[in-house]
């Protein structure tokens, strides 16, 4: 059976819970869209998250790559378009804060999503989920890995789809937190069963 490799980010900046880690763990194994989930959590570092995806990624052999992070300040289910070769940001969970490091020395400025985005959010906005597409995968650990993946793969000449999904906070996240109002956990959930369809059901 095909396989898809979907990834999550454990906890970071002082966020207890990253949903995208629960839901990976959750859907490790499970059969969706005629895939087999692999589930696989990477780490808020910025010396080995890239290289621990590219490992599960030569272990797999996927058929598409779906990576995932928390925006905690988004309100929708975001798949984002781009990833931009930079590193830049606050310190992730080792105490790294880069600023204005390219990811790769003499890399591409950007590279695009190679998953079919317009039709993920349309699916998902058609399941009355909340969702638009991203323009930017910000410049910390999340475009890090998105820009990492869709190198290497554009380096081999793989084609297979890869890109990446910000999800907002769980409700539970956002209860004292007034700013606006998580999804709930299952939601989240939910919208990566749909996009996956989508990205099977674009396949064919
Ligand atoms: N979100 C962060 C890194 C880990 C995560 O889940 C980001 O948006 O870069």
């Amino acid at each position: 059976m095909n396989r898809l490799l979907l990834t999550g980010f454990e906890p970071f900046l002082g966020h207890r819970h990253n949903p995208t880690e629960s839901i990976v763990r959750e859907m490790d194994e499970e059969v969706v869209g005629g895939y087999e989930i692999i589930g696989r959590v990477l780490p808020v570092d910025y010396k080995h998250a890239a290289e621990r995806l590219l490992t599960y990624v030569e272990e797999c052999k996927p058929s598409a790559i779906i990576m995932l992070g928390l925006a905690a300040d988004r309100t929708k289910i975001t798949p984002e378009r781009i990833a931009i070769n930079v590193n830049d940001s606050v310190e992730d969970n080792n105490g790294n804060a880069p600023e204005d490091e390219p990811i790769v020395p003499g890399g591409p400025a950007a590279y695009f999503s190679t998953l079919p985005i317009k039709r993920m959010t349309d699916a998902l906005l058609e399941n009355g989920i909340p969702a638009e597409i991203s323009n930017t995968a910000g410049t910390y650990l999340c475009n890090n890995v998105m820009y990492s993946v869709l190198h290497v793969l554009e380096q081999n000449n793989i084609d297979t789809p890869a890109g990446f999904v910000h999800v907002p906070p769980t409700f539970e996240m956002t209860l004292h937190h007034s700013a606006h109002t998580g999804f709930p956990f299952h939601s989240i959930r939910d919208s990566i069963r749909i996009m996956i369809n989508t990205i099977a059901e674009a396949k064919v």
